[in-house]
């Protein structure tokens, strides 16, 4: 493996609930063909609770409790991927938040195969190496000795 210069990348990727089990797989299949390394795997229900503190940025938008009760619907696959670069890598792989957007600027994109609509789609991405190192604790606990992470960049959720 040729990681002497590039510092390695964590993120928190998830799978979001109803995603139908084929995409599931189809979604690891393309992380490990992106040669990302999924250090963590976990699948869980997420409580009201748990589900309401990781999306607490989101907490005075309209459509925060239909969010909360999307992500409590039904279990949810949780991931540390890491590469180098793997916040904006795993976004670029995700798409917009929107599929009808996803479709038109990344129609290769997960959201844009597999995303219901803007609340309903598949998969969260954190939005920088500083989220995703607070989403990473959160889930996770800590797993500062497996491997560097990098904590810089803007923070928009
Ligand atoms: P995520 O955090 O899940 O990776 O998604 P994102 O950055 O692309 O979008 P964000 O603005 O952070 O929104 C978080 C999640 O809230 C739901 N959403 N619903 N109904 C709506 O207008 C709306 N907008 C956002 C989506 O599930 C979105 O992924
Ligand atoms: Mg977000």
């Amino acid at each position: 493996e040729i990681n002497f210069f590039f510092p390695k990348e964590h993120t928190l990727a998830v799978i979001k609930p109803d995603t139908a089990e084929e995409h599931r797989e189809e979604i690891l299949g393309e992380i490990q063909s992106k040669s990302f390394t999924i250090t963590r795997l976990h699948e869980m229900v997420l409580s009201r609770e748990v589900a309401e503190e990781f999306y607490k940025e989101h907490r005075d938008k309209p459509f925060f409790s239909q969010l909360v009760d999307y992500m409590c619907r039904g279990p949810c696959t949780m991931m540390i991927l890491t590469k180098e670069n793997a916040v904006e890598e795993w976004r670029a792989m995700m798409g917009p938040t929107d599929p009808s957007k996803a479709r038109e600027k990344a129609p290769e994109s997960v959201r844009a195969r597999f995303a219901k609509d803007i609340l309903e789609n598949t998969v969260h991405g954190s939005s920088s190496a500083k989220h995703a190192q607070e989403k990473i604790h959160f889930i996770f606990g800590d797993i500062s000795s497996e491997s560097e992470v990098i904590s810089t960049g803007e923070d928009n959720g």
